[in-house]
């Protein structure tokens, strides 16, 4: 093996090595990990209306469930430009919540909660499709998103 070849080989294992080693203080000492849309929240079987977060203005939280084939509750008001903690557990089989127009995409999995924070501006009606064949009626399960002005004075 030539030299040159020697060298250009250490080199290698050595910035794999602080390459390594700079994963492994950041998982370590600085927290850093994968993100991730699972949380570690208890599953729950029953949805709620979003409901307005008290401390923060326009700040809304909602619990969505997914059942064969339906999602609980069927639709979801807010106002526009707030923000909607959206969380997503199953109460059967694996789901998907995706909102047309949008890039809210979830996964409802049995046993775990997903989130995404989502915030939409314009007035409308937006549909939610179940993204995930989850059986015989998959295709009838939709819901809606409704951004009104109107929601303000409702909640
Ligand atoms: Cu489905």
């Amino acid at each position: 093996m030539d030299r040159i070849e020697k060298v250009v080989m250490a080199t290698a294992v050595v910035l794999l090595l602080i390459f390594f080693g700079a994963i492994v203080v950041a998982a370590t000492n600085y927290g850093v990990d994968l993100p991730t849309c699972v949380t570690d929240r208890k599953p729950f079987t029953e949805g709620s209306a979003p409901f307005k977060l008290s401390d923060q203005p326009l700040r809304y939280e909602a619990h969505t469930v997914a059942r064969m084939w339906m999602f609980d509750p069927p639709e979801i008001t807010i106002p526009p430009g707030a923000e909607l903690d959206l969380y997503l557990s199953s109460a059967d089989v694996v789901h998907g919540f995706y909102v047309e127009g949008t890039n809210i995409n979830l996964m409802a999995v049995p046993g775990a909660v997903t989130y995404q924070r989502v915030k939409l501006d314009r007035e409308g009606t937006y549909r939610i499709l179940c993204h995930e064949y989850c059986g015989t009626a998959h295709h009838l399960m939709a819901g809606t998103i409704v951004v009104s002005s109107q929601a303000v004075e409702e909640q």
